[in-house]
């Protein structure tokens, strides 16, 4: 089954959106096999954004993103990297759809809430920053016969 990596970056967390997040994300389905609160050291945030050094919004999203503590997840599920993305939104809340958690919560680029990867390779890159592969864990669901035919 697919995996992703999934991030409510520091807005969400002070906003009180954690709840409402996680809630939109096993309602959907997929299943959380990994959670934990964090604050990126300056160092996390250039490994996570690393194909984004050089750009001129750069220098504004590394002191975002470790400005206060996230929620870093690995969810996995039938297709969650691309549902994930569905889920989220467009990058800029101000051209993500209404039912998106950026078109729902956000304003702002430079404020959208959640991270997701983009790519099962970025997933598997990603995931590897924030977990040791002992804490994926892999479990089953009663509800998943009622998931998946
Ligand atoms: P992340 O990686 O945060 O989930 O966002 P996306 O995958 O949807 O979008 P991205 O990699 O293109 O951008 C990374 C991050 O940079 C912020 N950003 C982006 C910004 O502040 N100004 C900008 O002009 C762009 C393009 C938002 C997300």
């Amino acid at each position: 089954m697919e995996r992703t990596y999934a991030m409510i970056k520091p807005d969400g967390v002070q906003r009180n959106l954690v709840g409402e997040i996680v809630r939109r994300i096993e309602a959907k389905g997929y299943k959380i096999v990994a959670m934990k609160m964090l604050q990126l050291t300056k160092e996390m945030a250039e490994e996570h954004y690393r194909e984004h050094v050089g750009k001129p919004f750069y220098p504004g999203l590394v002191s975002y993103i470790t400005s206060g503590p996230v929620i870093a997840m690995v969810l996995e599920g039938k297709n969650v990297v691309k549902g994930m993305r569905t889920l989220m939104g467009a990058t800029n809340p101000a051209d993500a759809l209404p039912g998106t958690i950026r078109g729902d919560f956000g304003l702002d680029v430079g404020r959208n809430v959640i991270h997701g990867a983009d790519s099962v390779e970025s997933a598997a890159r990603e995931m590897a920053i924030y977990f040791k592969p002992e804490e994926l864990l892999s479990y089953s669901k009663a509800v998943e016969g009622w998931l998946y035919e």
